[in-house]
């Protein structure tokens, strides 16, 4: 099974990731994780992306804040597909992530969700993969049915709780 290629630009992202990774897991999705920054370890980050393609992975999600150009350089170093999560700063609370990843030139796409969004990030990946795995695409149902169910008992317990 190909595997999903987390990157995010610095371990403070982590907990954007974890919601990404336990989604993955639940799934039984292989997956690794790295730290590598499109400033910081431009060569790491660049290696990983030319690489990722030969080395069994068939989506990658990169995490990152600020001015983060993160997921442009990755995408710029492969033809996986690539979804860039933007990640919430410290000064302009996650619009200047946004913005960095979700306005990318034509020619190189970055598929951005939503800021701090690492699940639906990971969601996003599977279905990528599920084009071409059908016992993976079962599991994707199962998980949107169990995931309803949950939305509904809510609907069902709410006048009680007022
Ligand atoms: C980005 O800068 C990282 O992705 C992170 O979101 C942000 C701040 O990084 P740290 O200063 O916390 O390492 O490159």
């Amino acid at each position: 099974m190909k595997k999903v290629g987390i990157v995010m630009g610095s371990d403070s992202d982590l907990p954007v990731i974890q919601k990404a990774t336990a989604i993955l897991k639940e799934l039984a999705i292989p997956f690794e994780v790295h730290v590598y920054s499109a400033h910081r370890t431009p060569e790491e980050a660049r290696r990983f992306s030319v690489e990722a393609r030969e080395k069994g992975f068939g989506v990658l999600i990169a995490a990152a804040g600020m001015a983060a150009h993160l997921a442009g350089a990755i995408a710029a170093n492969t033809t996986l597909p690539v979804i860039g999560i933007p990640c919430k700063g410290p000064v302009l609370d996650g619009l200047d992530a946004l913005l960095s990843t979700v306005q990318m030139p034509s020619g190189i796409p970055v598929a951005t969700g939503g800021i701090n969004n690492g699940a639906n990030a990971a969601l996003l990946a599977a279905e990528i993969l599920a084009v071409s795995d059908e016992a993976l695409a079962a599991r994707l149902q199962q998980k949107r049915e169990k995931d309803t169910a949950a939305v509904l008992e809510k609907d069902a317990g709410i006048t009680a709780r007022l």
